[in-house]
């Protein structure tokens, strides 16, 4: 009897039954764990993957996106040019970008390109067609574009038809007296219509002269936060012979020593956010040099690239993309997206 009353209980305190409770327990746990473990795998999934549709190709693989961005440029292609700043931006010339890696990503992401462009004075029967016709058929083909065009007399508008994905807003601005004020004034005007309206309908936005010429297609791989272009005269100079503004008095003074490339005016771009900063200053420096009478020597020009030199661009576009057939072609030259037009100052500009 006793032996029976002290003796294990079945299904309470028997060995075998602690050691099944045991084991549920560890399965339990064990289920748990893997449970956790996956959710864990997958939201790392997830996250690698999130951050991979929506990363940055801007600065591409050889920073600090480097692990994970495949490879759209490529600096080794081009070894007789710059093709990567002290900064880590790129310079693109023809054959060191993969455009269709590009296009991909920015089909995915559905954008929308903007382009502003004046034509004052006799700048709109001289120029503007051919520079609309043109960049209807080679700026960022296959993408949603908006062309910005400021005139000072609508009527005399030229009639061009755009392709599927164009469209155009055309703006009657007053015209200035001299065409340094004309050229300058783009700054404020451009300020003004991203602060009013651009920013809410384009991811990126850029800015030219009127006078040059559409040969090849302008893509997606000219696309960045801050765009410069590199001056077709001067790209092989060194700093000291770039023609700076290099008067202490203005705003735009760069000495002697310094600078890193010589930017071109007449393309400059990025994002609606990058561009608004870089013409409110290049404007303020413009005021400041009014108020203390003083002109920068390459005006506009002189302002952009103090600009650049204090805020580094974070994509370059080689001179391929702004090129002057009156230098000839070098060898380095391969493919010319966009011609300057001859310049004929005496015939276009009201005061020389
Ligand atoms: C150079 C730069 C330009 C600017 C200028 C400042 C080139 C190709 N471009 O241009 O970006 O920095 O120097 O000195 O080197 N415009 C008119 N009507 C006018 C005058 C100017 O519409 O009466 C507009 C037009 O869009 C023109 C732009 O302003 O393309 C710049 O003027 P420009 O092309 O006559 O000046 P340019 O060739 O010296």
């Amino acid at each position: 009897m006793s032996s029976r009353t002290s003796g294990p209980r079945p299904g309470v305190c028997s060995a075998g039954f602690q050691v099944t409770t045991q084991g549920r327990g560890e399965k339990i746990m064990n289920v748990k764990g893997k449970v956790i473990l996956s959710m864990l795998v997958v939201s790392t999934v997830m996250v690698v993957f999130w951050e991979y549709i929506n990363r940055n190709p801007e600065v591409g693989d050889r920073t600090q996106k480097d692990w994970w961005f495949p490879s759209w440029f490529n600096n080794g292609k081009r070894p007789e040019v710059v093709t990567m700043t002290g900064w880590k931006a790129p310079v693109v010339w023809e054959g060191t970008y993969n455009r269709a890696i590009l296009e991909n990503y920015y089909a995915r992401q559905k954008i929308t390109v903007g382009l502003t462009v004046f034509a004052i004075g006799k700048y709109i029967e001289h120029y503007l067609e051919e520079f609309i016709t043109s960049a209807n058929k080679y700026f960022m083909v296959g993408h949603r574009v908006i062309f910005y065009i400021m005139v000072d007399d609508v009527s005399r508008m030229p009639l061009i038809e755009l392709g599927p994905l164009r469209s155009f807003k055309v703006f009657e601005i007053k015209s200035e007296k001299r065409w340094q004020d004309i050229s300058m004034m783009r700054m404020k005007t451009i300020a003004e219509h991203i602060v009013a309206h651009i920013k809410n309908e384009v991811d990126f936005l850029f800015c030219m002269d009127v006078d040059q010429v559409f040969q090849d297609t302008f893509g997606v791989e000219t696309l960045g936060q801050s765009v410069a272009q590199l001056q077709a005269w001067w790209y092989k100079a060194d700093p000291d012979e770039f023609t700076y503004e290099r008067r202490k008095e203005s705003a735009a003074y760069i000495p002697f020593g310094q600078g890193d490339f010589y930017y071109h005016a007449a393309i400059f771009g990025g994002t609606p956010t990058q561009v608004l900063n870089i013409t409110q200053e290049c404007l303020k420096g413009i005021l400041q040099d009014k108020k203390n009478d003083i002109e920068a020597e390459w005006h506009d020009e002189s302002h952009l690239n103090k600009y650049f030199l204090l805020n580094k661009p974070t994509k370059i576009l080689s001179p391929e993309y702004c090129w002057d057939y009156h230098i000839g072609l070098p060898s380095d030259i391969k493919t010319v997206k966009i011609s300057w037009q001859t310049k004929e100052y005496n015939v276009v500009r009201n005061n020389v």
